[in-house]
C-alpha cells in the first residue's frame, strides 16, 4: 500500500473510454490506486474545486497534483512507476506522436460513431452536453449529420482496424510485440467504446479475428487494484498536502512563458470549455503546470499536456 502521499486518485466514471484507456495502463504496470467516482455529466462541482474549471474524464490526483487529460496522465505515471516501461522498443517518440491521432482524430471519430448510431436514442441532456463538446456550437446539425453519414464514419474506422489486424496476424500478443505498451491502451480505447456502446459495434468488428484475441490479452492484463474513495475525501488529501516543487520554464519557448505569468488553459478544440486560470509554475515542450487557490482544496497544482492544449497570457 503507497503512502497517502503517493496514493493514486483516479477521477473517473465507469463508462468512460477515456478513463478505461488509463485503467488499462494501471492494469500494465500492476498500479494500485483509489477510485473517485465522479458524474457523466457538469456540473461536477467536487472535481472541478481540484482542477479549477476542467471538466472532462479522467482525471488524476496525487496529493495535491491534479493531472488533467490522459496524455498527461500516461506521461506522469510513466514518470513515477518507470517499470514496467509503457514504451517498450526503441521508438517512444513516434509512439507519442501516433497518440497524438488515437486520441484525437480517431477518438473523434468513435464519437461520432456512437452518437450518430445512437441518434434519437441519446438522453436529451447527454445529447446536448456530447453534442457541444464533441460537435461544435451546431451540435444538433452535427448528430444529424454523423447518423446520416454513419456507414462512411465506420468505413473511416475499419481502414485503420484491418492493418492493425492485419499487424497482429503474425500471433504477437501486443501491438508492438510480446510486451504492452501505452499504444495499446490508445488503440484499445476506441475499440472498447465502439463495441460496448454502439448497438452496431459487435457486428462491425466481428471480421477481425487478430483484433479479438488481442482485446482479450489487454482485457486479462486487468486494471491494478482499487479501493473506492470519496470526493470529499480526496478533496481533503489535496487540502493537507503540498503540490510537488517544480518550477521552471524551459528554454525556447514559442510563447515566451515565464513563471509567475497569469495565465489560461484549455483544450484546444471548440468544445466549449471552461479555461483554467493560474499562475505559471512550469512548462516546456510537452507539458504545462500552473498552480492555483482553491477554496475547498487550498492550493494546487494542475497539470495539462501542451500538444493538444492552448495557453492563453
Ligand atoms: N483528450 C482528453 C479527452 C477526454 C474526454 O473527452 N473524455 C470524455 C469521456 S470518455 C469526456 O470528458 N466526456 C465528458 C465528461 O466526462 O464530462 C483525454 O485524453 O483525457
Amino acid at each position: 500500500m503507497s503512502e497517502p502521499a503517493n496514493e493514486i486518485i483516479y477521477h473517473n466514471y465507469p463508462q468512460s473510454p477515456v478513463a478505461e484507456k488509463v485503467r488499462v495502463i494501471f492494469g500494465i504496470k500492476g498500479l494500485t490506486w483509489r477510485d473517485v467516482e465522479i458524474p457523466r455529466l457538469p456540473p461536477k462541482p467536487l472535481l472541478t474545486t481540484l482542477t479549477g474549471g476542467y471538466r472532462r474524464t479522467p482525471v488524476m490526483q496525487i496529493g495535491a497534483d491534479i493531472y488533467c487529460d490522459s496524455q498527461c496522465i500516461i506521461r506522469e505515471l510513466e514518470r513515477r512507476y518507470p517499470a514496467p516501461t509503457l514504451m517498450p522498443g526503441d521508438d517512444a517518440g513516434l509512439l507519442w506522436c501516433l497518440s497524438r491521432w488515437t486520441d484525437g482524430a480517431l477518438f473523434e471519430l468513435s464519437v461520432k460513431i456512437v452518437l450518430g448510431a445512437a441518434g434519437d436514442d441519446l438522453p436529451e441532456d447527454f445529447a446536448q452536453d456530447r453534442g457541444r463538446l464533441y460537435l461544435g456550437a451546431d451540435w444538433a446539425a452535427g448528430l444529424k449529420k454523423a447518423n446520416a453519414t454513419l456507414p462512411h464514419l465506420m468505413a473511416q474506422l475499419r481502414a485503420p482496424l484491418a492493418w492493425l489486424d492485419t499487424q497482429l496476424a503474425d500471433g504477437r500478443q501486443f501491438l508492438i510485440g510480446d510486451k504492452a505498451a501505452a499504444i495499446d491502451a490508445q488503440m484499445y480505447h476506441i475499440v472498447w467504446f465502439v463495441r460496448g456502446r454502439c448497438q452496431a459495434g459487435p457486428a462491425f468488428l466481428a471480421e477481425f479475428k487478430n483484433l479479438e484475441r488481442w482485446e482479450q490479452s489487454i482485457a486479462a492484463l486487468g486494471h491494478g487494484s482499487s479501493t473506492s474513495m470519496t470526493p470529499e475525501d480526496a478533496i481533503e488529501r489535496a487540502r493537507s498536502m503540498q503540490p510537488i516543487d517544480s518550477t521552471g520554464v524551459a528554454e525556447g519557448d514559442p510563447q515566451g512563458l515565464t513563471p509567475g505569468m497569469s495565465v489560461a488553459v484549455t483544450p484546444d478544440v471548440d468544445g466549449g470549455e471552461q479555461a483554467v486560470s493560474g499562475t505559471l509554475r512550469s512548462a516546456n515542450a510537452e507539458s504545462i503546470s500552473i498552480e492555483r487557490v482553491s477554496e475547498d482544496a487550498g492550493t494546487v497544482c494542475v497539470h495539462f499536456p501542451r500538444s493538444g492544449y492552448r495557453v492563453e497570457i
